[in-house]
């Protein structure tokens, strides 16, 4: 059954991996299965053909046959379920694995999102230099527990997993801010994954979208 996801047309970091169809082409890649890409603008996004995808009007959307599925979270563990390569066969490490997707997207993700509001959204306001501090703060009170867990393994919980796989799609959202870099043992994890192949060929189709020539007119 063919597989459809949904991705900005115009992606606002360009195609550089930011935008979160990136987990689930990294995803499908992994897991071998070939997809379509249905482009949609913002304002598509917002309208009624796309909010019957998604009721919160983002992307990424998947369809596959009569399921259609929002949240990175879902899409990747749908994908995971479905496919070899992504979650252990041993059930104990299955639902291990499945805990680190949740701590990605529920305990890791929500500050790092929060910082990116501070600084995007907030810079101008008067109490923003008071407030950006404690909002860093808290993302490095998470990187410290996550870094202390990871040590010197190359994965969270043995074999990579859609964990990691979720894991490291949401801290790479942090690059740019210089924070990932004060802990050398998570910045070396996500250019880990990075380096998967699969990842690669993830990048290098987002990134064609975005910096090919829209036709004219
Ligand atoms: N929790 C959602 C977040 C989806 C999300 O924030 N998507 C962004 C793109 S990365 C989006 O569509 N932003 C445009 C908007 O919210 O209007 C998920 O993981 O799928």
């Amino acid at each position: 059954m063919t597989i459809t996801i949904t991705a900005f047309e115009r992606s606002p970091d360009g195609g550089r991996g930011l935008a979160r169809d990136m987990r689930i082409r990294w995803a499908l890649e992994e897991a071998g299965q070939p997809y379509k890409v249905r482009l949609v603008s913002f304002r598509a996004m917002k309208e009624p053909a796309h909010l019957a995808l998604h009721p919160f009007g983002q992307i990424p959307t998947y369809e596959e046959g009569d399921l259609v599925l929002f949240e990175t979270g879902a899409i990747v563990f749908h994908i995971a379920q479905r496919h070899p390569g992504l979650l252990p066969d041993d059930a104990n490490a299955r639902a291990r694995a499945v805990s680190w997707m949740f701590a990605a997207v529920n305990t890791v993700e929500p500050p790092i999102l929060e910082l990116g509001t501070a600084k995007l959204l907030e810079g101008d306001k008067s109490w923003n230099k008071e407030r950006l501090p404690l909002v860093e703060n808290r993302v490095r009170d998470r990187l410290n527990q996550l870094s202390a867990r990871l040590g010197d393994a190359d994965w969270l919980d043995g074999a990579f997993s859609a964990g990691d796989l979720m894991m490291a799609s949401v801290l790479l959202r942090l690059r740019l801010s210089g924070i990932l870099d004060e802990y050398p043992n998570l910045a070396a994890y996500v250019v880990r994954g990075e380096a998967r192949p699969a990842y690669k060929r993830a990048f290098d189709a987002q990134l064609m979208v975005n910096t090919r020539k829209l036709p004219s007119g």
